[in-house]
């Protein structure tokens, strides 16, 4: 397929539109499809009914025919005009960032609620722009100005569209509802709660796994390879538990349309304790990376939460390294270098504040003692005839599961 990407580059986008048409590229790469060629357009602001100035569009025309190009690619989301616009004016297929965003999305969702998210963006984001694929569809008969049978059909599909959207989104808040009940057990086991963020293909997937004894998520060098949030169980180098949420990862133009449907998945990261942010060092743009993140982290409503910032892919020679943001790491999840460091600042950052007790379980309670097993410090365990001493160390939070237990001196 012989595939071109156009952008218009205008001053509000100065800065990152290098990255953008790069990582557009990467997208589409994502859906192997082979980038040939690159227009570009300098203007002030985009127009708003034709994205590019009328005399680029004759220029673009004649290029595609040229060229034969059989795909054109823009850097950002057309508004349904434009996009209207260059189906009418361009003798190719085309598609924007945002719907080339979704494809991927599509193509990598398994779940159940992925399926369904991703299907919701589609949705929306097809909606407004049905007109279009509707008037290559009953050919050249409009023009006249009556209202034809193809109108009427327009009407019909758009109907069953919305039902379609409804019937989701209902799914979807069911799901939705699950997963909360879900967290509020997870809440309940007063296990602290730790997110990875990031952007996507940071390696944030790879330092779960490098933390977690089992259970391994899915990793990969691609983008947007995890659409699903998964929670292990991990331990500190103290052997304290916690629970560690892996998520889906930001790009920058996150399409609007994902990140609404992605909104009960990314929610998790509203109730953690600690969020660390997964940054690539080795990338070239990293430093915009971090910010992307952190725009869509506001855009979720996460504030007040706690940050570490792990700068990963430390082992990847071409590190230059600007520290910008404080508490940091610099780890290589991939080598397993510096996860110490990282545990131990877990340790101090969860626990911090441990409460020492000395507690007496009678052998009765074995229940009980696994539980405590499970979750707190354990100093010392004494097997005695009656019952089981133990001294223990825990958050202040979990002191009322023990309280009847807790030897007063
Ligand atoms: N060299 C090197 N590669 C790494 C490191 N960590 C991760 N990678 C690689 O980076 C790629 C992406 O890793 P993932 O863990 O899937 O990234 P992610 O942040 O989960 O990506 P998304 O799920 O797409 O958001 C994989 O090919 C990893 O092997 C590292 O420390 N060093
Ligand atoms: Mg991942």
């Amino acid at each position: 397929m012989r595939t071109m990407i156009v952008g218009v580059h205008y001053p509000a986008i100065h800065a990152v539109f290098e990255m953008m048409m790069q990582e557009l590229k990467e997208l589409a790469l994502a859906l192997n499809i082979e980038v040939q060629y690159s227009f570009v357009q300098n203007l002030p602001v985009p127009d708003k009914q034709t994205y590019l100035g009328s005399g680029k569009v004759s220029e673009l025309r004649q290029f595609i025919q040229t060229e034969a190009i059989d795909l054109v690619l823009f850097n950002e989301e057309l508004t349904s005009v434009q996009y209207l616009y260059f189906q009418d004016q361009l003798d190719c297929a085309i598609e924007d960032r945002t719907s080339l965003i979704l494809r991927i999305f599509e193509q990598r969702a398994r779940s159940r609620e992925a399926i369904l998210q991703v299907g919701i963006a589609r949705l929306k984001y097809t909606l407004p722009r049905l007109v279009g694929a509707h008037r290559e569809l009953t050919g050249q008969q409009g023009g006249s100005g009556f209202r034809g049978s193809g109108e009427t059909q327009l009407e019909n599909d758009r109907r069953l569209l919305h039902q379609k959207l409804q019937r989701y989104e209902k799914e979807l808040r069911q799901i939705a509802k699950e997963r909360q009940t879900q967290r509020d057990k997870r809440k309940k086991s007063d296990l602290p709660i730790v997110a990875l963020v990031g952007y996507t293909n940071s390696g944030k997937s790879t330092l779960l796994n490098a933390l977690v004894d089992e259970k391994k998520v899915f990793e990969k060098d691609m983008l947007f390879a995890t659409l699903q949030t998964a929670t292990r169980y991990c331990e500190t180098d103290d052997h304290l538990p916690f629970l560690l949420t892996d998520t889906v990862g930001f790009i920058s133009f996150l399409p609007h349309e994902l990140i609404q449907a992605f909104r009960s998945t990314l929610e998790e990261i509203r109730e953690a304790d600690l969020i660390i942010q997964v940054i690539d060092v080795s990338h070239p743009e990293y430093t915009k990376h971090i910010e992307t993140t952190e725009q869509v982290l506001e855009s979720l409503g996460v504030k007040d939460i706690p940050m570490l910032y792990v700068y990963n892919k430390i082992d990847k020679g071409n590190i230059v390294f600007l520290q910008t943001r404080e508490p940091h790491l610099l780890i290589s999840a991939k080598e397993k270098t510096n996860l110490d460091q990282l545990k131990r600042f877990l340790g101090k950052t969860l626990f911090g504040n441990l409460e020492r007790y000395q507690l007496w379980i009678p052998y009765a309670q074995g229940e009980t003692f696994a539980m405590i097993m499970r979750h707190v410090h354990v100093n010392e365990v004494q097997y005695q005839e009656n019952g089981i001493y133990m001294d223990i160390e825990t958050l202040p939070s979990f002191k009322k599961k023990l309280e009847s237990f807790i030897i007063l001196n």
